[in-house]
């Protein structure tokens, strides 16, 4: 039997800080009353959102020097699953993960979803994996999967998107997310017209087999692996082929996938505009797609982006129905702890977001008062809404406070226990 943690300590934990976060949360309703905000609200729509962990999320990641496994790191898919729902467990707030195949390949999938099913967490999204070559794969991606200049390369590419589908569809999922690491690494390699046409086709041809309820996902990157020209290099790429494939193709925004200082929440509202959003994979950088913990680096930029989300939901805009989803890569903490703080900090956004006045924002932007604007704007940013996150988990079942239940409950030395390392170490992204 795998250990798992128990409902007891979560209580125990939550018992020793019920009397602390009952006044913290009675203090910061008050507080918000006297702006007619009603907390409960808040946090009842706080505890409805839900972000998916990535399956190759809870291993130790790595750069492209190293990788430095910790102990009781998952072995296949099953392990993971545990990971996955261990988190949930905690915050309430991951009730699914987005598998990514063939890293989480097995002979039987309905064993593996009843065992998703057994550990409470469902499937979003699956993503295809065309950027490697698997052992024994018949021909290389090395210069190209869907855009590749060879017909037989695409069409292997093609076919294994749609492997994917029929497993998603016996995992339960309505989604297949493509990110493809077809580019150029030098002017001339490769023509850049031509290219967009390949991947129109591949598209094409994969979109024509998707389930009448799924919705594929075109994730674009600016650059890496290619270095010289993706041929889905920004979101202008994407919604071009978006709308050239319609109506059940959507952009993914990868929140390290763009320039340094690009205005991503403009591109976010350009693409809800457009009824194209697919939704996200939230990460954090500072350089390039470093895929830090969400919101450890610039959280007002996690913030501006779930400005854009809580208006277009408030206004009811069309279409509108993002899948959110983080994809990050865990290289010197424990991926379970990152996966914890991070979903806190993406419904922390959120919950921030939700604070804002926006008849009185819009009132400050028709006089043009900009620091009246600027303002309200930053109101929610300025508070601490921890006590609504917590009173969320606590009111679902989970922890007040999810690291200290985690780190009380010696989760990965029992682990490391149930999983002996597996020899060696690799580099790369997993
Ligand atoms: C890529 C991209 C994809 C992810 C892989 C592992 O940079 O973000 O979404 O599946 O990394
Ligand atoms: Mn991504
Ligand atoms: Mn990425």
């Amino acid at each position: 039997m795998s250990y798992r943690i128990s409902d007891a300590l979560i209580s125990e934990e939550n018992a020793r800080l019920a009397a602390a976060q009952d006044e913290d949360y009675a203090a910061l309703g008050r507080r918000l009353e006297r702006g007619g905000v009603d907390i409960d609200a808040i946090t009842a729509k706080t505890a409805a959102f839900a972000v998916a962990v990535p399956t190759w999320g809870v291993g130790t990641g790595g750069t492209r020097f190293a990788r430095f496994p910790g102990p009781g790191e998952p072995r296949g898919i099953f392990d993971k699953l545990e990971d996955c729902a261990t988190i949930h467990q905690l915050t309430r707030a991951t009730p699914t993960c987005s598998p990514h195949f063939p890293w989480d390949k097995v002979s039987d999938y309905r064993e593996l979803a009843e065992r998703a099913k057994a550990v409470g967490v469902g499937f979003d999204a699956v993503n295809s994996n065309t950027f490697q070559d698997q052992p024994r794969q018949k021909l290389s991606y090395k210069f190209g999967s869907l855009t590749h200049s060879q017909k037989a390369v695409r069409d292997q590419a093609v076919a294994h998107n749609l492997e994917c589908i029929e497993i998603g569809g016996k995992l339960g999922s309505k989604a297949l997310t493509v990110w493809i690491a077809d580019g150029s690494n030098f002017p001339g390699q490769s023509n850049l017209n031509r290219v967009f046409d390949w991947y129109l086709d591949s598209l094409g041809a994969i979109y024509s087999h998707l389930p009448g309820d799924w919705r594929v996902f075109l994730e674009h990157k600016l650059y890496e692996p290619a270095f010289y020209s993706m041929v889905i290099a920004d979101w202008g790429s994407s919604l071009m082929a978006a709308q050239a494939l319609c109506p059940k193709a959507y952009c993914l925004v990868d929140l390290g996938h763009h320039a340094p200082n690009v205005n991503i929440e403009q591109i976010v509202a350009r693409l809800i505009r457009a009824g194209k959003l697919a939704g996200f994979h939230f990460n954090d950088s500072k350089y390039g797609d470093d895929d830090l913990d969400a919101g450890s680096i610039d959280p007002f930029r996690l913030y501006r982006v779930f400005n854009e989300l809580v208006d277009a939901a408030e206004r009811g805009a069309a279409g509108f129905d993002p899948a959110y989803m983080l994809d990050q890569s865990h290289n010197v903490t424990d991926p379970i702890e990152s996966l914890i703080v991070s979903a806190v900090e993406v419904q922390r956004a959120y919950a921030q977001a939700l604070l804002v006045d926006r008849p009185a924002l819009e009132a400050a932007q028709n006089a043009d008062d900009v620091m009246a604007a600027l303002r309200i704007f930053k109101a929610g940013f300025v508070t601490d809404v921890s006590p609504i996150l917590a009173e969320a988990r606590r009111r679902a079942g989970g922890a007040i406070d999810p690291i200290a239940v985690y780190r009380a409950s010696n989760y990965r030395a029992h682990k490391a226990n149930e999983r002996p390392a597996a020899a060696g170490s690799s580099s790369g992204i997993v």
